[in-house]
Order: structure tokens, then sequence, then C-alpha cells
């Protein structure tokens, strides 16, 4: 059944969209925007003028969208992140107003080609991996759905670190993505506010003697101005504002020291100032600890807070409303300041007192968690933030005293209990812990997948989860089908529309009808052959970038997303070199011919991350040499893994890697993008894959290894991975050869210490998962070669996962936390 399409994508929503329209108006930007002629314009300037054209557009809807918020006096979610890694904006916007064909057209016919010049975009990598991910996917599907949103966070000069491998090894170089402007984004030197640090506190008293106002007056102030960037929802509905701030020094020059000759001198606040928003922290597991990242995460807390209070009053006139009219969002414990900020803010500045304020706060905020792992859960040393926030850290104490009491009226908790609820960590050094005053200070904390929900109410929250039992609950995450299939995927959007119609790409459950269709061999080959397109365009790109010849009729293999030991980038490793050994002793087994890549980012202090990156590039560089492997197998490290990078591959994906430790993944949100695009998973039972697996069932998802509590179990009961190692002749040999150089043998010694580990302790059960992952990865060789099953299989996913839409999630987090309207 083919229903016939209207046209090749859906009909321009705007007006005068035509291409010649278009084309005109892109000539006259290039001349009144950019200052160029057709003539002498750089391909970088058709890029600006192209995106100016379009934002115009953008901005009719921007007002309207205001305004209808405003004067229907619609409740407003404000999304608090450090991180926004939205990447490429322009395929988005033209995409989701249905303009992309009039705009290639138009180009066209100036002689520009819209996919060189959508190159030429540097990616907005304002985010280290999933949780900035997550943000971007979320602030989409807000327009999408139709929520009034702001996205707060830090317009970094230089976002997440650009990744280039040398000799094998990770090295990091800034990332300049400003260095062209930013066509995007509006300055608002007048939505700016002063963010203060350090100093003191006064206490003002009244006539009778009796306590009145805390006054905190900083030794440093600085200011926060604004830069948004409009953020257009699918089909131009709704466009909402992603607002970055940038720090300046309210006195850009010392004119005294200026005056006296001191140039240089005369500068220093303003270098000082402008350090604050330079750089984002890369660690994504790991809290950086700096002074300056805590002087982040207070700058745009307070920014954001002013900025929505300035904005409520200015229409409400009391704040005494403001949990009615806003749900502020804390996008993990990042903007966790933003609770005794809040509560500085009404008492010091609108004299609300302190029962009220902390009503109306934990009315206002909700927070989302997204790690488990101890070592990511942020927390400061009293004595700094003391120092630094000397007002907020004695509004902490106050809040700490409230909640005390309340656990002491309960009646049911021990001391120890008691210690781990407060918000003051006393062993050791004294420490603020960021996730216990988020928590209390937030009516709700969501987990972003069902076990990860579990797991949060068993480990890290289990006494604030006996203290307030219904605050805990769980939103699994999603991803855009915007992105991530109607624009990363245009050959499989395009044959599932002249397969079901276009139902599905305003409802993208509507994909459940091509279910109907894996059982029609015709098309299977036809997704095949989507696929297959797919695959040659990331040969090309690996061709081009790395000079490495892949066959395309090979299965593509992938693990991209951080390195972490966690997401067990090793174990995958290690099942190359048994493979290897595997393809080697057994010539004339028939071996599936498969290419393994990986991809993604070390945290640059992140030690034996960096050095399973250059493993991976040590083993890729031995077997892809060796002609007695005759290409059944070759490794591919790409550098520097983003989101436009993800765009590419995602869709070139016949099996996806999601292999953590189970209970370590809080969701991944890279599974559901790779089975969306008609990739099968091999994974464990840990994150969304629990979920994913309910979704696709059982028979279309290859599952392996330990469950979350039998993970738990064996590090309990003494696990002992060396006997684990001895019992396995394909890991030990495998294990045996990595250690003793067999893949650097300029450095015999490189790997001893890493592979140490695993027989030490094994943290991360990568040889207790071992053959139960070998195992599976050979079931996967036999689905393979049955390549009915396997396509059919494959369209099972695609039609399966309509469920882990964003739109999906943010529909839940609109109705079952923040109470607005959809
Ligand atoms: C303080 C240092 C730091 C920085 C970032 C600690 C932790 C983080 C993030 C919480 C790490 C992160 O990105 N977590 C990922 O969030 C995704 C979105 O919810 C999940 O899909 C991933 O499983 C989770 O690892």
């Amino acid at each position: 059944m083919t229903r016939a399409m209207t046209s090749e994508l859906p009909q321009p929503i705007l007006e005068n969209s035509d291409p010649e329209t278009l084309s005109s108006e892109i000539l006259k930007a290039l001349k009144y925007r950019v200052g160029k002629d057709a003539t002498v314009a750089t391909p970088h300037d058709w890029l600006t003028a192209s995106i100016k054209v379009v934002r115009d557009r953008i901005i009719d809807h921007w007002v309207e969208s205001t305004k209808e918020t405003y004067d229907l006096k619609e409740k407003r979610v404000y999304y608090l992140s450090l991180e926004f890694l939205i990447g490429r904006l322009m395929r988005d916007a033209f995409s989701n107003l249905g303009l992309l064909d009039s705009m290639r057209q138009a180009l066209e016919s100036l002689g520009v080609e819209l996919d060189v010049i959508a190159g030429l975009e540097p990616d907005a990598a304002l985010g280290n991996g999933g949780l900035g991910r997550l943000a971007a996917c979320f602030m989409e599907s807000m327009a999408t759905v139709d929520i009034p949103t702001h996205g707060y966070g830090i317009r970094y000069a230089n976002g997440m670190f650009r990744q280039e491998i040398s000799d094998g090894w990770q090295v990091e170089l800034p990332e300049n993505w400003l260095d062209h402007g930013n066509p995007w984004e509006f300055e608002r030197r007048e939505r700016s506010f002063e963010v203060g640090f350090g100093g003191h506190v006064e206490s003002m008293t009244s006539g009778q003697g009796q306590l009145e106002r805390h006054v905190w007056k900083p030794l440093e102030r600085i200011l926060a101005v604004a830069y948004d960037t409009p953020v257009v929802g699918w089909r131009g509905k709704r466009v909402n504002t992603l607002r970055l701030w940038s720090s300046m020094a309210i006195d850009p020059i010392l004119l005294d020291a200026f005056n006296a000759g001191d140039h240089i001198g005369a500068l220093r606040e303003s270098n000082k100032a402008e350090s604050l928003a330079r750089v984002l922290y890369p660690a994504d597991s790991h809290q950086a600890g700096q002074e300056l990242r805590l002087r982040q995460e207070y700058f745009f807390s307070t920014a954001s807070l002013q900025d929505i209070l300035q904005r409520h009053l200015s229409q409400f006139g009391t704040v005494e409303t403001l949990a009615d009219q806003a749900a502020i969002h804390l996008n993990d414990t990042h903007p966790a300041v933003a609770v005794p900020e809040l509560m500085r803010l009404l008492m010091d500045v609108h004299g609300v007192d302190f029962d009220q304020a902390w009503d109306i706060t934990k009315k206002t905020f909700a927070y989302t968690n997204h790690t488990l792992l101890p070592e990511a859960l942020e927390s400061w040393p009293v004595p700094l933030f003391e120092r630094l926030l000397p007002r907020h850290m004695q509004i902490i104490y106050a809040i700490n005293a409230q909640v005390l009491q309340e656990v002491r009226l309960a009646k049911k908790f021990t001391d120890e209990q008691v210690r781990r609820i407060s918000l003051i960590q006393e062993d050791g050094d004294r420490r603020v812990r960021m996730g216990n005053l988020a928590f209390v200070g937030s009516h709700s904390i969501n987990g972003v997948s069902a076990l990860h929900t579990e797991l949060m109410k068993e480990t890290i929250f289990a006494d604030l989860h006996k203290l307030y039992p219904d605050r805990i609950n769980n939103k699994t995450n999603g991803i855009t089908p915007r992105r991530w299939l109607i624009q990363c995927n245009p050959g499989l959007t395009r044959l599932a529309r002249e397969t079901i119609g276009d139902k599905f790409l305003d409802d993208v459950n509507e994909l459940k009808h091509l279910d109907d269709f894996a059982g029609d061999a015709s098309f299977r080959e036809r997704f095949a052959a989507v696929k297959r397109g797919n695959k040659e365009r990331l040969s090309n790109l690996v061709a081009a970038r790395l000079g490495i010849k892949l066959d395309p009729s090979a299965m593509f293999d992938i693990q991209i997303k951080r390195i972490h030991e966690y997401k067990r980038q090793l174990l995958n490793i290690v099942e190359a070199v048994a493979l290897y050994d595997q393809i080697r002793s057994h010539p004339e087994r028939d071996w599936v011919p498969r290419v393994k890549f990986f991809g993604g980012k070390a945290a640059p202090s992140y030690h034996n991350a960096k050095l399973i990156i250059k493993l991976a590039n040590d083993v890729a560089k031995v077997i892809n040499r060796d002609p007695s492997v005759r290409g059944l197998l070759k490794m591919v490290f790409i550098p520097n893994y983003n989101v436009s990078l993800a765009e590419i591959m995602m869709p070139a994906a016949d099996l996806s890697e999601q292999i953590s430790t189970a209970g370590m993944e809080a969701s991944g949100t890279g599974n559901m993008k790779f089975a969306l695009n008609g990739a099968l998973t091999i994974g464990t039972l840990d994150g969304a894959n629990v979920e994913m697996k309910e979704c696709v069932g059982d028979d279309n998802i290859f599952i392996f290894g330990l469950k979350t509590e039998e993970v738990a179990e064996r590090r309990n009961n003494g696990y002992d991975p060396k006997a684990v190692i001895d019992a396995s002749p394909e890991l030990s040999q495998a294990l045996s050869a990595i250690a003793t150089g067999v893949f650097s043998p300029d450095d015999p010694t490189r790997y001893a210490e890493l592979i140490d580990g695993l027989y030490q302790h094994d943290w991360f059960m990568v040889a207790a998962d071992f053959d139960s992952y070998a195992a599976a990865q050979r079931d996967v060789d036999k689905v393979w070669q049955d390549s009915a099953d396997w396509y059919a299989k494959a369209i099972h996913n695609v039609a399966r996962m309509g469920w882990f839409s964003s739109d999906r999630t943010i529909r839940q987090y609109a109705k079952e936390i923040w109470n607005v309207p959809v």
C-alpha cells in the first residue's frame, strides 16, 4: 500500500515562502545585513544571510507566542540548565518551519548548495553529553507541544573542547564556536542583572530591636547580560526563548587606572568578569570542585531568578503568586543554589517571611536527578560557600533547621539517618550537599528511567524518600523525533511517508503502522536500501577524514557516547580482541564482516578514559592492518564525536552498543536514537534499555549480562574477577594480549595497570559480563546472516519507538510536575 504525497516535505506554513521570494530576500540580507555582494560572498556569508532571512520570519511567531502567554496569563516553565547541547540550528529551524525545500531551491538558484553551507554552521556544543542533549531535546519539544518556556543557561565563549586524536591519544583543543559571530542570537543589553560574590551580611533591626531584615553586602559585583536564541517547535507552532547569560564587568574600564597610564590594569576587572562565562567544565561524571564552577552555578541561577521575578512582578505585581505562574526546573543539582537564592530574594529583597518564602520556593521548584554515581554528586566545602555566598550559607542553615525539625517530629529516623538527611555533611570536612538541598527545596524530584528512579529511592535518596514519600517520581527520557529522525534520516522519513502516510510527522507513535510491513519483502528491501545509503554516507565521511576504506555491506556496530569505565567501552574493545583472535584461529568459520565504530570524549583529567581511547586506536591499528583478518573486522575511532556527527552515525548503525554495568546508566538517550533509526540494540538491563526492551519486544533486542541486583550481590559477596578470567579462555587470552603489549609494542606495559585493575577489583564487572556479552554477539551474527529476519527486527524497532519521543516526556512533566496545560 503506497499513499500519495502532496509534496516532498510538509507545505511551508509561512506566507511568502516560495523560492523566488526567499532568494530575493537572501540577496537583500547578504547586502544589507552582511554587507556583501553575491560575487564576493563567501560560503559563510551565504550561511549568515540565509539564517537572517529565516530568523526574521521566526521573530513574528516569537512575538506572537510571547504576547499570547502574557495576555492569557499562562503559567510559564523555566528550565535551568548549565548545559544545552543544541548542535546546529539551521536545518532544525528550516525543517520545523517547512522551509527546507524552498530554501534549498532558493539557494540553488543563487548557485549555493544548502548542504554545503549547512556544514559550515558550528555546533553549539554548550554541553558534555546526555544531560545537555536532553535539555536541547526538551526545549524543542516544549515549543512543539506549546508550553511557554524559557531555557536559562550560560553562553560559554568556549563550549565543549574539540577532540583531536594524535598518535592514538586524545588531545583537547579549544572550541571557538563564536569566531564567525552567532547569527541566531539577540544580545539584550537592557536585560542585565547584577551578581554579587563574597562580602558580609548586615542585619537591620527595627526600632524595638527586633530583627527585621538581612542585607548582603557583596565585595565583588559583576553583570549578567542576556543573549536570546529563538527555539522553534515543529511546524513553527510556537517559538520559545533560550536565554544564555554572558558575564561582564560593571565598569569595563577602570578610568582612574587608565588615566594614570595603567592601560592593562584598567582592564583587570573586565577580564576577571568575562572569565566567568568563558569555559564549560568538561567533566560529566566528576564534580570539578573548583571555585569558578560554583561561581558559574550561582551566576546563572541568580540572573535567571532575578529575570523571572522581574517578569512576574511586572505582570502580577506580587511575588506571592509566583508558584501559580511559574514552574522552575533544576536540571540536576548544578542550579541547586537557586533554592537559597530564591529564599534570599523573597525575604531580603521582597520582604516575605521565612515560612511563606519556603512555601513558595518548594511549590515553584522541581528537580531532576541524572546520575547515581557518588563521585558525580555535588557538594561544596562549607568554608568556600561561606566566603563566596555568606547570606546563602545562613539560609541553608535555616532551611536545614526546619527540615531537621520535621525529621524529629516524624520520630522514625535513627541518628545515622538524620545525619544523612542533613544538608551539611559533617564527617571529614564540612560540605553542603547540593542533592539534598535540591530535594528539600522542590515539590517534585524525578529520575530519568523507571529503573533509575527506583534506585534513587533505594540508594542516594532513601532517607529523604522516607521523610517525603510523595516527592520522587519517574519521567523516562525521550528524544525529539524531528532532529533524530526527520532531519537526520531523510531516506527513512521518505520511505515511511510513502508507506504509512504523513501522520507520524506530527505524532511519532503513528510509526507503529510500519509493524505491518516488517513481513513484506519488498518493503524490507527498500528499508535495507535506505540503511545502505546512510552507511555509504558514513563510509564516505570516514574515508575523507581518516583515510580508512570501509565496506558498507559489513555490519556497522557503533558505540558512541562519553568515554567512561561504567559505559564499558573496554568490554567492547576486549571482545573485539577476542573476536580478532577467533577469526585468525578459525578462518574456516563463516564470520560476519563487521566494522566496530567508537567515538566519544574523555574528561581531560580522567586517566583511564583517555587510556581506553588510546587502546581503541592501538587495537584498531593492528586489526585493520592484519591481512589474515581478510577485512572481516575493522575498527574505527571517529574523533570529535558531537551532535552533528551523531546525526550521521545514528542513521548508519546496524548495531547499537548500550552495554553499561547494570544500575549505573541513569537512562541513556543514544540508545533511543539508534533504535528509532533502525539499529538493533545489544545491551544490559540498565537505564531506559529496560523500557526499550518492553516496547520493542524480547525478540527484537539482544540483552545480556548481570542485572542490577546481581551486580550488587557480586560486589557484596566477594566477587573474584581473577577466578572468572581464569575460567574463560577467550577472555584470558584477550586480556593477556593487551597486557603484554601485543597492541602497544612501542610501550609494552602501557595497559598493564588498566588490565590489572580488572584482575584486582573489576568494579564495572567487565570480566563477569564478558562471556555473556560474547555469546550475545554471536547471536547477533546469526540473526545478521538471515537478512530478512534482521531487517524485520530493525523495522519493529523503528515502529515501536514512538513512546520515546521527548514530546511524551514533556507532556508528562507538564501534567505531573509543572501543572501546565498540554
Ligand atoms: C558535577 C559534574 C557533573 C556534570 C554532569 C556530574 C554529572 C553530570 C551529568 C549528570 C551527567 C549526565 O549527563 N548524565 C546523563 O544524563 C542523561 C540524561 O538524563 C542520561 O540519559 C544518562 O544516562 C546520564 O548519564
